[in-house]
């Protein structure tokens, strides 16, 4: 196979998860702004995604957040993901927005909070079993914001007793995904602020623990790709929060504040062997000003371009250049790649999956944003706590 069939070929099998809750209504502190035709439930959500597979094929499950999709029967969720030709994907956990919070969750100083915290991570392994989701995702807002006000290293014993509990309530073929965040909401200790933290507590609990990288939760300047190639050679990275930032967790589509960074963070993924079913690819976003459903497509695409670009790195000639020491060269071999216009291929790539080869043009075309607005009107918009 030739390198560019063998990029097709990759390309074709790239799977990007979507998150229901960048389908809903979404906002700074200041202000949510709400939009036309958002859904109203966790099904009308299912609908939307289930639009972003049809036009970009590369989107074939969704990512549910809890209580956020609360539904009665989980089964019939999944098999209505199902009938609209999605999956369902990743359990998000949410012990972040009730009271009782205030001070951490699962690091929380009283035990009847922490209780608590773990009792809503055992219900998402219980949802995991009825969706038939394969990752549990896990995000602690615990912290602290003024020194002293509690005790750095018995957090992280609390922490690893939590997890080490749900993580024993795991079943065959699921995971749990533990997701660390540098600061926001706390400001003077995080409990998970950084990959070594998260990847501490995931060697120790086991295989079936593994690190997932926001893109968003890094200090400016970090070199994302390091904590990527590293991760990916000690086999704990478990996926990734896609989105773009310009100044702190700003959760925008994804390569739009940096698609150089996203090309290099894919070329250290192509590199280290983690194109595969066992890193999963999500995004984790929220689209406050902009179209949603479009967003979303524009996002899959920004990441089908890193992938492509990074794909047509030629691995020979960088090789060579590394090992004679050619810097400039070596440095040319990523450039030639990078700067590649990979649309063209992309394009390709589409029509023979039997796609439209522009998925924006084609979802603006079907008519889905307008039939929204018209059918959903009247209940309750799903958005943030909704
Ligand atoms: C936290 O900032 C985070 O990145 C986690 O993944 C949450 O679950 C998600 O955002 C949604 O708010
Ligand atoms: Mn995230």
């Amino acid at each position: 196979m030739t390198e560019l069939a063998a990029a097709k070929a990759a390309l074709k099998t790239q799977a990007v998860e979507t998150p229901s809750w960048a389908y809903g209504n979404s906002g700074t502190r200041f202000k949510v702004f709400a939009q036309q035709g958002v859904p109203r439930t966790p099904f009308e959500k299912l609908d939307d995604a289930a639009k972003v597979h049809e036009f970009t094929g590369v989107a074939p499950t969704v990512a549910l957040h809890i209580p956020w999709d609360e539904v009665d029967d989980y089964a019939a969720l999944a098999k209505h993901a199902e009938q609209r030709g999605v999956k369902l994907g990743a359990i998000n956990s949410n012990t972040f927005q009730d009271d009782d919070y205030k001070l951490g969750s699962i690091c929380h100083p009283e035990a009847s909070v922490r209780r608590k915290a773990v009792d809503h991570l055992l219900e998402c392994v219980d949802i995991m079993d009825a969706t038939g989701s394969a990752d549990l995702k896990l995000w602690f807002a615990d912290g602290t914001n003024y020194p002293g006000q509690d005790d750095i290293r018995g957090r992280q014993d609390r922490l690893a007793e939590g997890l080490a509990e749900v993580y024993e309530r795991l079943g065959d073929g699921q995971r749990m995904l533990l997701e660390y965040k540098f600061f926001e909401p706390a400001f003077y200790t995080t409990d998970v602020p950084d990959w070594g933290t998260a990847y501490a507590h995931c060697l120790k609990l086991g295989p079936k623990a593994q690190v997932v990288v926001d893109t968003g939760h890094h200090a400016p300047g970090t070199n994302i790709e390091f904590i990527v190639a590293t991760l990916l050679r000690e086999g704990k990275l478990g996926g990734f929060d896609f989105n773009s930032r310009f100044y702190a967790d700003d959760d925008l589509m994804v390569g739009a504040a940096d698609p150089f960074q996203l090309f290099r963070i894919m070329y250290e993924v192509v590199r280290g062997g983690g194109f595969s079913p066992e890193v999963a690819f999500m995004l984790d976003q929220c689209h406050n000003i902009e179209a949603k459903i479009p967003a979303i497509i524009r996002s899959v695409m920004n990441v089908q371009e890193a992938t492509a670009k990074a794909l047509l790195v030629d691995g020979d000639a960088l090789g060579a250049a590394q090992r004679g020491g050619d810097v400039l060269e070596a440095n040319a071999v990523v450039m030639d790649a990078y700067n590649t216009d990979v649309r063209p291929l992309l394009r390709e790539v589409r029509e023979e999956m039997g796609l439209d080869p522009e998925p924006l043009a084609a979802y603006r075309r079907s008519g889905w944003g307008e039939r929204i607005v018209a059918e959903r009107v009247g209940g309750q918009q799903a958005g943030w706590g909704a």
